[in-house]
């Protein structure tokens, strides 16, 4: 079906949002979906959950989180499970993306749980990758694995609003200054720092001119082709992969022999390499 849509797809700008649980990711994202259909565009939000054993109550959490946007009939939000492996939620919401483009969306929004490799999942299927933070005292900033503000092409701090608002500045600001001593993804694109208040509402139409700001950016540099053309790439090299171990795991030859061989590498007593060699000489003999 997906190859029979591949033409219709594409039209979407597509955003990743993480960030630590609690941040505010589902929060902003209605404030900013609802926005975004004022402004005449339809949304698709895809409500990535890496540990995906939580199901429909994941979902339906998150609707009422977005109960606003839920309703909206120019918005679409649902989960999209990834299973337990990391190239499952590449490979399932890379599909549901197209899915939604083909469906004539004009965002379409990944959220993410901000923890371990999820995030470089998402951020490796997107064109912009969304962090959004809590405000926190200098200690707890160090807690944000650096390698994911690496992948940001936005950060927002969120909650700048009554007691919290001077603490989501003075992150912000400290954001912004170490940002600038860490890699940035592109040279035209200095990220973004922003505070906002996704409840109340404060910074939110000012993301969608980032977007638009950051769009433009890159296709005058013909950066933003090139990042989906490598994407492209990336995800059929993932995908050869995936399904050759599949195949190998699924083979009777290498089926029968695997947990035997996985117990002698735990053990000690075979190395990886020679039971790699041995496990691969069945699975070509017998394949
Ligand atoms: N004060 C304040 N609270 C906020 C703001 N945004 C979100 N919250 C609160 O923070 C809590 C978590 O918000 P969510 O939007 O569910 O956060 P999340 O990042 O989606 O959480 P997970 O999906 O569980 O990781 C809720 O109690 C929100 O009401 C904000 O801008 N200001
Ligand atoms: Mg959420």
């Amino acid at each position: 079906m997906i190859e029979t849509l591949l033409p219709e797809t594409g039209g979407a700008v597509r955003i990743g949002i993480s960030g630590p649980p609690g941040a505010g990711k589902s929060t902003f994202i209605e404030r900013f979906g609802l926005e975004g259909i004022a402004l005449g565009r339809r949304i698709a939000v895809l409500a990535v959950d890496p540990a995906s054993k939580r199901g429909g109550g994941a979902i339906l959490g998150d609707k009422t989180r977005m109960a606003e946007l839920a309703r909206a009939p120019h918005a679409f939000i649902r989960p999209s499970s990834a299973g337990t492996s990391r190239g499952g939620v590449a490979r399932r919401t890379r599909e549901n993306i197209l899915l939604c483009e083909a469906a004539a969306f004009d965002a379409v929004l990944v959220e993410t749980v901000g923890v371990g490799q999820a995030e470089t999942a998402v951020a490796e299927i997107v064109d912009m990758f969304i962090l959004i933070l809590p405000p926190a005292g200098g200690d707890e900033l160090q807690g944000i694995k650096r390698g994911i503000v690496e992948l940001a092409d936005l950060v927002l701090v969120n909650k700048a609003d009554g007691e919290l608002a001077a603490v989501a500045h003075r992150t912000a600001a400290d954001y912004a200054s170490a940002i600038g001593l860490i890699r940035q993804p592109y040279l035209e694109w200095q990220v973004p720092v922003r505070a906002i208040s996704a409840l109340k509402g404060v910074g939110i139409r000012e993301v969608w001119d980032d977007i638009a700001r950051f769009r433009a950016v890159l296709d005058a540099t013909g950066a933003w082709s090139r990042r989906r053309a490598e994407q492209a790439l990336s995800a059929l090299r993932s995908e050869i992969g995936d399904s050759l171990l599949d195949h190998f795991r699924a083979a009777p030859a290498v089926a029968e022999r695997l947990a035997a061989i996985e117990e002698e590498v735990v053990a000690g007593t075979r190395t990886p390499a020679a039971a790699a060699r041995v496990l691969l000489g069945h699975f070509f003999s017998h394949g």
